[in-house]
């Protein structure tokens, strides 16, 4: 892509969908009404110094009592479309009962959505595990899978006249190894091979819902959302660091693309982690399950990353500093894995600095690690499939400065939206088939095991009154969203 899109104005192709993205424990709270019982984070936030401060969802921005008031929100954005996720635990709080209140909390959301001219875009799972089914083996058990595909056609019978696109998971690489093998999320638990059984019967959980989702809403669009990395080598004439950035890069990224885009997990990986017992796990039909067709893939995409074979510093790229995930992950008593900025990564594989501006979460900017993505997402494996791409996540965590008058002027927050919006379109350019952007967030949220310490709202939350407040950003991207242009800086 000769002339990248620097600074002009950028026009977005026609139907481009603007949105924004939320998930249910991060926003309803309502913790234990209308019959919802524990999730997974319930229980973690009670582990004391799993999450900062002690926060928990349990009120959160109240978004299960103010739902009207935020899709009005939502419309003076402009947008097209809402991302948003069902609470597995509001919907069968013991895992096998369906809670009728429960999903019909989601019904009038999507009717009110609807009536705004809204278009409801739903998560199945965004991490919110019914306890019940973490009691009898979480999500390494694998009949967790089925119980997820049960779940799956629940919400289907409910809600499937009315909702067009529907995603099984939210990011299964935070689900099973931060969940299960860092522990830094919940359910807590510190194993390499539970990580990876997680991952396996996640992939198997998408699959069986897939199968579930097409027979009861034939019409409606489906698929996934993943979380990526960009892993560069630190000395790209490093055969060493090379490697390295591989097997990053499989343990992040291929390991659910390839499964689920192409029906095998990739050699090389299965080779990596041999003694971890993944290959023992896989039964015959599971990768045709874990490979039925979908239709869009979302990427979440946040930072990439440059990694080393050895963890000396090096020229000017100092060992990267534990962000406040990898802080606690220093600790994670796993022996194979081992502290990142801010994700664990496989021992042997040591994340290094490059000097970029970061976020309040300790996170690299690095927006053209974006268009190299979605090019190669494109190429490798959506290209191939004739699945379309949607950005479902992308955003910033920074402090928010309130002003006097009650207004926030992110400047930072609305640069890296602007500088990421054009490193999008520099992929759309270049051939990546990209049809939608979600920005996280709406509104800033319980930020997981960093509780209500991170903003990465558009909008800013007084978690005291729930008042909510359109930040620069949010006046910023209600135009572009109207508009379908990101307008010229400075
Ligand atoms: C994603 N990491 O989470 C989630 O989908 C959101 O719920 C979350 O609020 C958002 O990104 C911002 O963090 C991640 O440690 C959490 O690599 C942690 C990591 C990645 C993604």
């Amino acid at each position: 892509h000769a002339t990248p899109n620097s600074s002009g104005s950028v026009e977005f192709p026609p139907g481009f969908l603007w949105g924004t993205a939320t998930a249910a424990y991060q926003v309803e709270g309502a913790g234990h009404e209308d019959g919802r019982q524990d999730s997974v984070w319930d229980v973690f936030c009670r582990i004391p110094g799993a999450v900062h401060h002690g926060d928990d969802g349990m009120v959160a921005c109240d978004h299960y009592h103010r739902y009207r008031e935020d899709v009005a929100l939502m419309k003076s954005l402009n947008l097209d479309t809402y991302r948003f996720s069902t609470s597995w635990a509001r919907v069968v709080p013991d895992g096998r009962t369906v809670n009728r209140k429960g999903l019909d909390f989601y019904s009038r959301l999507v009717d009110e959505l609807l009536t705004a001219d809204i278009m409801p875009w739903l998560t199945l799972y965004h991490w919110d595990l019914p306890q019940a089914l973490e009691d009898l083996g979480g999500w390494p058990a694998r009949d967790t899978a089925s119980r997820f595909a049960d779940y799956a056609a629940v919400m289907a019978d409910a809600l499937g006249d009315r909702v067009p696109v529907w995603t099984t998971l939210n990011e299964p690489w935070c689900s099973a190894f931060l969940g299960y093998t860092s522990g830094s999320h919940a359910p807590g638990k510190k194993s390499p091979e539970l990580g990876l059984a997680a991952a396996h019967h996640l992939m198997l959980g998408h699959g069986l819902a897939v199968e579930a989702l097409r027979d009861r809403v034939p019409q409606a669009s489906l698929g996934i959302t993943l979380n990526f990395t960009v892993s560069d080598p630190v000395d790209p004439t490093n055969p060493a660091d090379v490697d390295a950035a591989r097997r990053d890069d499989g343990m992040f990224n291929r390991i659910f693309l390839d499964p689920i885009l192409r029906g095998a997990y990739p050699q090389d990986l299965l080779v990596d982690v041999a003694h971890l017992g993944l290959a023992e796990l896989i039964r015959p039909g599971d990768l045709e399950i874990i490979s039925t067709p979908i239709d869009v893939l979302g990427v979440n995409y946040y930072n990439g990353g440059a990694v080393a074979a050895t963890p000396e510093p090096r020229g000017d790229a100092p060992l990267a500093t534990a962000g406040p995930d990898g802080a606690r992950d220093q600790d994670a008593g796993s022996p194979l894995w081992v502290t990142r900025s801010p994700n664990p990564v496989p021992e042997g594989i040591h994340p290094h600095a490059r000097g970029l501006p970061t976020t309040d979460m300790g996170w690299e900017v690095q927006p053209e690690g974006l268009t190299r993505l979605l090019l190669r997402l494109q190429e490798d494996y959506t290209g191939p499939r004739g699945s379309a791409m949607f950005v479902t996540e992308n955003g910033a965590a920074y402090p928010d400065v309130v002003e006097q008058d009650g207004t926030v002027d992110d400047q930072d927050r609305l640069e890296f939206l602007d500088a990421h919006l054009r490193a999008l379109k520099d992929a759309i350019d270049a051939g990546a088939d990209v049809r939608g952007y979600f920005a996280w967030s709406l509104m800033d949220n319980f930020e997981w095991a960093l509780g209500y310490s991170k903003r990465f709202g558009l909008t800013r939350v007084d978690y005291e009154t729930q008042e909510r407040t359109v930040k620069s950003s949010g006046r910023w991207y209600a135009d572009v969203a109207r508009d379908n242009v990101v307008p010229a800086r400075g």
